[in-house]
């Protein structure tokens, strides 16, 4: 820090020397308020009120870092490379004073000198496209919030058992088709409301636009393509890829859940090679990411082409398969020059022979496994990166990797002491996002801020110059308030505050009634968890739910109310809906009337009388799961 300051606006002039610098001025010249003019000229020629701009690889600095010199007359911005300039400028953005800067036309600067670069060269973000859809403004948005906090890779999760967003030449049905799920599409909902259409994919055009709009930031999209497993979505539309064992429908009325692809059938590498090859035209990042996680075994086992294989391979168990079949992807990805990332299982069963990236996401051991075994590693521990992590107890999210909060994303150091071996190559937070189908828009922004403030300066930051209460005091002091001139409804915001994931409504009546289906519960979970108005248990059925069947709520006396609310399904994962529905009313025991004919995983009427009972009759098939849960019902006066 210095004496003084720099007077932003009325009059300041923002100098760029070369003609390939334009762009990142008129950047400037846009993300401070439009306070400066513009011009193309080199040095500051005794002008005072000046940015200068530059890039000067002389002066030493690491990839991607800067010096920012800001006096009283003149601020100097300079890039060890374009990127390193463009991180100098994220950095003047932040030194601006929080608030509408149009509104004030004068910005005061501190000066001070700073000496800035990354401490890894990769700083990632993933964001699950395939459960829930983001639309490609939404990605824009994503990619400016993440340029803000200086991050760099984009990691576009775009397949998916219950989806495929990327737009193929190859293979257009893929996107066309397998991009939605529900009525009229061979894929169906897990998530989410049984039969209800939904999904979306990107355009080509859009995939460029991301792509451009990305690289203007110093981002790179790494594009995936998920297999072996995760596959359902391809498989619904091209079943041939699939093994020749048992289909997979025991718990999901007929619905084959089958998601792996088959290793056994050599056709299946030519599909593979045609889908990596155009991913590798579309996308000119260096990585591609092939998946390899989570393969479910059973498929390969009662496979005969894939024993065939394993035994022609002498392959041992179904890991060493697995690692088999991301080395011949790896393979077509390194053909084309590019590098293979992967999911830590796939270096389960044996090398993988690329120099792939490892991304470890199950735990902190599979980081050290994979350092131990020598290779380059991501670290996106889900125990502190997953941001589809609950962050609090009575919060919206999942919770097998714990409760993620704000300081165990911020606190934990993800370069493990591991001797010889390989190396952490960078951070990446992710955002899994079938959790978020029923939350309308808000969870964004409240999943991810400001936990990928604390992953970005993770990412940044020197270990020795991070600090919990620094941090904090950051926070407060001005980036949350930066974070609402940029409009990003972070968990505690103004007007967001914390939200609990299933708010009951204050002032609910207490009514007692009797829930009775057609279909038995689990002693576990009976049906009067359904009634018992603690929102806290559920009733399970033993068996999905089948045209025709049915559930009842009955009052032991009428009851006057405003409203009435059935819901089904978990409260913080939407699967085991029930749905479609017809919903009926009783006002006198035994005549019903429809109170809601497009009854999906749960319904609000208005009761026009005291009501005896409420009837539930599933007209929809089953939902891949082997279970409906119902809830209790939420009663206002
Ligand atoms: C595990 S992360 C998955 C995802 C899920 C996520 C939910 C990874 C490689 N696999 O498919 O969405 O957990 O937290």
């Amino acid at each position: 820090m210095r004496d003084g300051v720099f007077a932003f606006g009325a009059g300041t002039v923002v100098r760029y020397p070369s003609y390939e610098l334009q762009p990142l001025a008129g950047y400037l010249y846009r993300e401070t308020g439009r306070r400066a003019t513009v011009e193309g000229v080199a040095g500051f020629h005794g002008a005072h009120n000046v940015v200068l701009l530059a890039v000067d690889p002389a002066r030493g600095l690491p990839d991607e870092g800067y010096t920012l010199e800001v006096e009283p007359d003149t601020v100097r911005i300079t890039g060890a490379d374009r990127a390193g300039l463009f991180y100098g400028i994220q950095t003047l953005r932040q030194l601006i004073p929080p608030g509408d800067n149009i509104l004030v036309p004068v910005a005061e600067i501190p000066c001070l000198r700073i000496t800035d670069y990354p401490r890894f060269p990769y700083r990632g973000f993933t964001l699950d496209v395939a459960r829930t859809f983001s639309p490609f403004e939404e990605v824009i948005r994503l990619l400016d919030l993440m340029a803000f906090h200086k991050m760099n890779r984009f990691h576009w999760h775009l397949t998916d058992d219950e989806g495929w967003r990327l737009p193929l030449e190859c293979y257009p049905e893929l996107a066309r088709e397998g991009g939605f799920r529900g009525a009229g599409s061979p894929v169906r909902n897990i998530y989410g409301a049984w039969g209800e259409r939904y999904g979306g994919y990107y355009t080509t055009e859009q995939v460029r636009a991301v792509i451009d709009h990305a690289a203007f930031r110093n981002i790179e999209v790494v594009p995936e393509f998920d297999l072996p497993g995760h596959s359902r979505a391809v498989a619904r539309l091209h079943p041939e890829i699939l093994c020749r064992g048992p289909v997979d429908t025991a718990s999901s009325a007929g619905y084959d859940l089958r998601k792996v692809w088959c290793a056994g059938r050599e056709e299946n590498f030519e599909m593979i090679e045609r889908i990596i090859d155009e991913i590798c035209v579309v996308f000119p990042g260096a990585i591609i990411h092939t998946g390899g996680d989570e393969v479910p075994p059973e498929q390969w086992e009662t496979c005969p082409d894939c024993r065939a294989l394993m035994k022609r391979e002498g392959l041992e168990d179904t890991a060493a398969l697995n690692t088999w079949f991301e080395n011949r992807v790896g393979r077509m990805v390194a053909d084309r020059g590019r590098r293979q990332a992967v999911w830590n299982e796939a270096a389960d069963g044996g090398t993988l022979e690329y120099d792939p990236v490892i991304w470890a996401w199950e735990n902190h051991e599979s980081v050290v496994k994979a350092l131990r075994a020598g290779y380059d590693v991501v670290n996106m521990t889900s125990q502190y990166y997953y941001f589809d992590m609950k962050q609090s107890a009575s919060e919206v999210g999942l919770a097998w990797g714990g409760i993620v909060d704000l300081a165990k994303t911020y606190g934990y150091d993800p370069v493990p002491e591991v001797r010889g071996g390989g190396r952490v190559i960078g951070v990446n937070g992710g955002f899994w996002t079938e959790t978020f189908l029923w939350n309308g828009e808000w969870w964004r922004d409240y999943q991810l801020f400001p936990r990928l403030c604390a992953l970005a300066e993770t990412a940044w930051s020197p270990e020795s110059a991070r600090s919990p209460e620094g941090f904090r005091e950051r926070l407060d002091g001005w980036h949350l308030a930066r974070l609402d001139a940029l409009g990003v409804a972070y968990r505690g915001a103004p007007g967001v505050g914390i939200r609990e994931a299933y708010t009951v409504p204050e002032g609910r009546m207490r009514v007692a009634y009797d829930v009775t289906g057609s279909v038995p519960c689990t002693a576990r979970n009976p049906y009067s968890h359904a009634a018992d108005n603690d929102t806290r248990t559920v009733a399970r059925t033993v068996r999905t739910a089948r045209p025709g069947d049915w559930f009842e709520f009955r009052f032991r006396s009428p009851v006057r109310c405003g409203s009435i609310t059935v819901r089904s399904g978990y409260s913080a994962l939407p699967r085991f809906v029930i749905g479609p529905a017809v919903l009926e009313v009783s006002y006198d025991g035994s005549t019903y009337e429809v109170a809601d004919p497009r009854f999906g995983y749960t319904g609000t009427f208005r009761p026009r009388a005291a009501v005896h009972s409420l009837r539930l009759t599933v007209t929809g098939e089953g939902n891949g799961e082997d279970a409906v849960i119902i809830q209790d019902l939420i009663i206002m006066p």
